[in-house]
């Protein structure tokens, strides 16, 4: 008898829910950076445990919205969270210890989504991440007051960045999944479209290099993406900035900066696809960017929400 099913994994921004899913997958299916509101659309990526396919949806920070790119964000969350046969609340432990205000933020924040599936009448796994980052003491502290909310079946303490504490957490959720036939066939990690996936590359490039200058708004699109002759691929992809003055930030000196983005995708990419890559990136600026209800489609948004 087979288990298959969806796993939600929610969670303020940063709290390193991108990181644990391509921990529970064993490959890498969504990018990670050091800056929140780095995921933009629920991500899958599919986990084997024994006789379960856990397909594990990785899904935006949830946080208070402000533009609509945010909202967008949010709804999508919360969207992956009903419709999961499991969730994972991922609480970055050493976020609720901390006095910066990143940290209250991330409280507020970790505060908010509770009360979220309390009023959706969700039950969750409450995940204590970044233990290699705190003392265990206070981990103890910060577990039992979350837990007295009552919205919280089970809480494991991990480390998504070290794999601790991670083989137990996918056999409960392996024992969560109902009876199905698999989902994916059984050699599939992931199922976003290739294009996309080379732009999220990119964009994982940019914000690693960049994290600090950039504007969360900036972009990537993949505008060609062919087969050539000779069994490699040939991808270009555009770098959308809100202003002419981030144009130079992207390029850097003499090209450096786009340079080094570019090559360091380009080896990634050809890893994933197997196949050499010849990568060119355009900047542009398009000061409306997430303002554009086509861009949202792309994305699987709801522009409206
Ligand atoms: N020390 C430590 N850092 C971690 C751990 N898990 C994730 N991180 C780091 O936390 C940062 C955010 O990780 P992500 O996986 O991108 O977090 P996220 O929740 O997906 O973030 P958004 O997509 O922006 O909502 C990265 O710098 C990770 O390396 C952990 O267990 N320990
Ligand atoms: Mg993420």
């Amino acid at each position: 008898m087979t288990r298959a099913g969806f796993v939600a994994v929610i969670g303020a921004p940063n709290a390193g829910k991108s990181t644990l899913t391509n921990r529970l997958v064993g490959a890498k299916v969504s990018i990670v950076t050091q800056k929140v509101q780095t995921t933009r659309f629920p991500v899958r990526g599919v986990a084997i445990e024994g006789e379960a396919q856990i397909v594990l949806v990785d899904t935006p920070g949830i946080f208070q919205p402000r533009r609509r790119l945010d909202r967008a964000m949010v709804r999508a969350a919360w969207g992956g969270a009903e419709e999961a046969d499991a969730i994972v609340h991922l609480v970055d432990a050493a976020a609720q210890l901390g006095d910066s205000g990143a940290d209250r933020r991330a409280r507020e924040d970790v505060d908010a989504i509770a009360l979220g599936l309390k009023r959706h009448g969700k039950a969750a796994i409450l995940a204590l991440n970044k233990v290699d980052a705190v003392k265990r003491e206070a981990l103890l502290e910060v577990s039992k007051g979350l837990f007295e909310t009552g919205v919280y079946t089970d809480v494991f303490m991990i480390s998504a960045k070290t794999g601790s504490g991670l083989a137990d957490l996918k056999r409960t959720l392996a024992a969560r999944m109902p009876e199905a036939p698999w989902l994916y066939p059984e050699d599939q990690t992931a199922d976003l479209p290739a294009r996309l996936m080379a732009a999220e590359i990119t964009r994982e490039k940019l914000y690693l290099r960049l994290h600090e200058e950039l504007p969360y708004a900036a972009a990537v699109e993949t505008t060609a993406f062919e087969d050539r002759k000779d069994g490699s691929l040939r991808l270009e992809q555009t770098i959308y900035v809100q202003r002419e003055s981030q144009r130079p930030i992207v390029l850097g000196k003499a090209g450096q900066t786009l340079k080094w983005i570019g090559s360091k995708a380009r080896e990634e990419l050809a890893e994933l696809l197997g196949h050499p890559v010849h990568l060119f990136l355009h900047v542009e600026v398009d000061e409306h960017w997430a303002e554009r209800r086509e861009r949202y489609a792309a994305l699987g948004l709801d522009f409206d929400a």
